[in-house]
């Protein structure tokens, strides 16, 4: 069965539980844009989950921008899986560029995360992607494989195939330079024989692999028309929902 292209907004740490229900409230508006054929999702701060699930239209699923892996605990400033589904979440991002190089989680972390979201009923989106100093020195494919191989390494091969990884070079976020679709098709097609070796040719032609890292309009079918990128994930871009919809309309 052909995988349905995603596009997802990521927002990190923008927008205000009033800000983001003005954004659902434009896109309201507009849903006469988005194709069935397609998934869209959008992440929100924490804050914003319980508004959004609330307004948001029905055809764009909720996502968390992160999570614990344990059930509950004295984890301070933590979430757990469970407090997700509670409030509707379908998708939940682990290993962003971010929480690995700023906030330092390490990769150990990952494949408890990917395999806590998967167990709750929810689609992990392991994000990998290699940074400049890696890419000149040619280890793109050897860190990409080594994080997936990781982070896929706690799920059944059944669950491998109904997740999302996002491909997402360190160097291309926020900075607005980007690999040639060409060399993200590359990446993610390895990225893909990555998965056949570990959890087998279904579970590789299910997981459905995003490229991300300054994805706008006007770049965004660049990607998504190569065979093996099935969608994008964005960040800024993703914050104003004119943008948002012009993405949707041309992935
Ligand atoms: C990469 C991406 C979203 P941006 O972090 O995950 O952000 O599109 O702003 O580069």
């Amino acid at each position: 069965m052909a995988r349905r292209k995603l596009l997802m907004g990521n927002w990190k740490m923008y927008k205000t539980v009033a800000q983001a229900r003005a954004f659902a409230e434009e896109l309201g508006r507009q849903t006469s844009r988005l194709s069935p054929a397609v998934d869209y999702a959008v992440c929100p701060p924490f804050t914003a989950l319980h508004a959004l699930r609330v307004i948001l239209p029905s055809c764009v699923k909720l996502g968390a921008q992160n999570v614990h892996f344990a059930e509950e605990g004295a984890y301070t400033g933590e979430i757990a899986p469970g407090m997700l589904t509670e409030l509707g979440v379908q998708y939940v991002l682990v290993g962003h560029s971010e929480r690995r190089n700023v906030f330092h989680e390490p990769d150990a972390w990952m494949r408890q995360k990917v395999a806590a979201v998967a167990a709750h009923g929810m689609t992990p989106v392991l994000c990998v992607g290699e940074d400049l100093a890696e890419r000149e020195a040619g280890r793109t494919l050897a860190v990409v494989e080594a994080q997936t191989v990781s982070g896929i390494a706690d799920v059944r091969a059944e669950q491998a195939s109904q997740m999302v990884i996002a491909y997402e070079p360190v160097w291309a976020i926020g900075t607005g330079r980007t690999p040639t679709p060409a060399d993200a098709q590359e990446v993610i097609a390895y990225i893909r024989q990555v998965v056949a070796r570990e959890k087998g040719e279904a579970a590789a032609a299910g997981v459905r692999i995003l490229y991300g890292g300054s994805v706008k309009p006007d770049n965004i079918a660049g990607f998504t028309s190569q065979p093996d990128i099935d969608g994008a994930l964005v960040g800024g871009a993703s914050l104003d929902p004119s943008s948002f919809v012009a993405m949707a309309e041309a992935v």
